[in-house]
């Protein structure tokens, strides 16, 4: 349609004929005149039937949400007292000509219009294909779209090498129960948890790399922030004094991704009304036994000694460090050893606790890494000690063989991030088409929202 004009361009038409196409988003039928609101891919506008189209009044009767336009029309500047400054073409008006239906559309199951759109989170899910017209859902994916973008863009600033990382793998990465099995042939595969061994191979000859990947966790319980398929940003560099490192690289990374969201998602952001989270300018760093002292301190609530953090954990260190310092992210480090996986580097001074990070942001974690074990005997030692089978990491361990410097990187979920940056209640939100115990599109089963 080479005629066609943007919806957000009209301004730059007043006073001429154009012709724009999209859906009808909104109807008024006043009688003599009909109101209509179009939309495109760029924005909103208004146009009205005059009575003295009457060609156009006669299609103008049989259009209902939804249906697709062609239209003819004049660009109006509007009235001074209509004008609306604060939405797009609020000094605009599209005086319609003609109009030309190219499809039709079934009447509506909802309202799908910002004022009057209100599912619950499962009868959004159970419509997703209509439901991701409605403004509100459409800027939450702008902004995970910004969100993932950026990931990449500061990668390559920083001149990590972009790999693609493999979905079917011959191993679990990460250890534990979580993993989907696959029939390969009649062979056993899985489906990748992480890129996690691939993406230190390909460090150990890059020096850098990163990947933006789909994995697949066998969560086998229903929670607001677990998925079953997410999309991972992994990345990997080499040449780390300490883990230290590999916390700043995160950290900065963060603060790209929040400018680029502010930035380029400004309009997106007022939509939705949201405020984006605080990143100070060195967020509050304190080992696992450090946050267990400041919420017995806190909270009176005894952790000190558990493995790891749960939830109520990382909500209340949150919690802790807003009030002191404003900041909405904490890094956690300092692991025991034994509860990770087999390539986290123990640490030196107490090789009992280790050298592995998560970041949390307003109570919920967003991101883990920290430094590996980079010592090819080092690292067949912990594998014998992690109960594992060299022969299934033969293609990582040969990487080690010849020579890795100290090195370490991080990984986050895009879903994560979009979901702690909107404040969204649940994870199904922050992505299009969720997969979980209950749900692959269609629903399994009625329980666990
Ligand atoms: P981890 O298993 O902690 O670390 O995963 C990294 C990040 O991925 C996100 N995430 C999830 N998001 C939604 N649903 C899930 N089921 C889910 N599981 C994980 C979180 C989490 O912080 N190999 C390491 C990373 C590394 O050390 O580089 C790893 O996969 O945001």
């Amino acid at each position: 349609m080479k005629e066609r004009k943007y919806i957000k361009d009209l301004k730059n038409h007043i006073g001429e004929e154009v012709i724009i196409a999209g859906w009808v988003d909104v109807r008024r039928d006043q009688g003599k005149m009909i109101f209509l609101d179009f939309r495109d891919m760029t924005g909103r506008v208004q146009g009205v039937i005059l009575p003295s189209y009457l060609e156009a009044l006669e299609v103008g009767k049989t259009l209902r949400n939804e249906f697709v336009v062609k239209v003819k029309g004049k660009v109006n500047e509007r009235p001074e007292r209509n004008k609306k400054a604060d939405i797009l073409n609020g000094e605009l008006e599209l005086e319609i000509i003609s109009l030309e239906i190219l499809a039709e559309a079934a009447p509506l199951p909802f309202d799908l219009s910002l004022s009057g759109y209100n599912l619950e989170l499962t009868t959004e899910l159970d419509n997703r294909s209509l439901a991701l017209r409605q403004p509100k859902i459409q800027a939450i994916f702008k902004i995970e779209e910004t969100v993932i973008d950026s990931f990449r863009e500061f990668m390559k600033i920083n001149n990590f090498f972009e790999f693609q990382a493999p979905s079917m793998v011959p191993a679990t990465a990460e250890g534990g129960a979580e993993v989907f099995q696959i029939d390969y042939f009649g062979k056993k595969a899985f489906l990748s948890q992480s890129p996690q061994l691939y993406k230190q191979i390909v460090m150990s000859a890059f020096e850098r790399c990163f990947s933006v990947n789909k994995v697949f966790r066998a969560e086998p319980s229903s929670t607001t922030r677990h998925l079953t398929e997410i999309v991972s940003l992994d990345a990997e560099m080499a040449f780390i004094d300490s883990w230290l490192d590999v916390r700043d690289m995160a950290e900065n990374t963060v603060k790209h991704i929040l400018k680029q969201v502010e930035v380029k998602n400004a309009e997106h952001i007022k939509l939705l009304n949201v405020e984006l989270p605080v990143m100070i300018d060195k967020t509050p760093t304190l080992s696992l036994r450090e946050v267990q002292q400041r919420i017995f301190e806190v909270y009176g609530r005894d952790v000190r000694g558990e493995k790891d953090t749960n939830a109520q954990d990382e909500r209340e260190i949150c919690e802790i460090i807003k009030k002191e310092t404003n900041s909405d992210f904490v890094f956690i480090y300092g692991y025991p050893t034994k509860k990770k996986p087999f390539y986290v580097y123990p640490s030196k001074d107490e090789p009992e606790y280790n050298e592995g990070m998560d970041l949390i942001c307003r109570g919920v974690e967003w991101l883990s890494g920290g430094r590996r074990i980079n010592d090819y005997d080092q690292l067949n030692e912990h594998i014998k000690i992690w109960g594992m089978d060299p022969a299934k990491v033969k293609m990582f361990l040969e990487a080690f063989k010849y020579g890795v410097p100290p090195e370490g990187g991080f990984a986050f979920g895009a879903e994560r991030i979009t979901m702690q940056l909107l404040g969204l209640k649940n994870i199904r939100e922050a992505c299009m088409f969720p997969r979980d115990m209950n749900r692959i599109d269609e629903r399994l089963s009625d329980e666990g929202y």
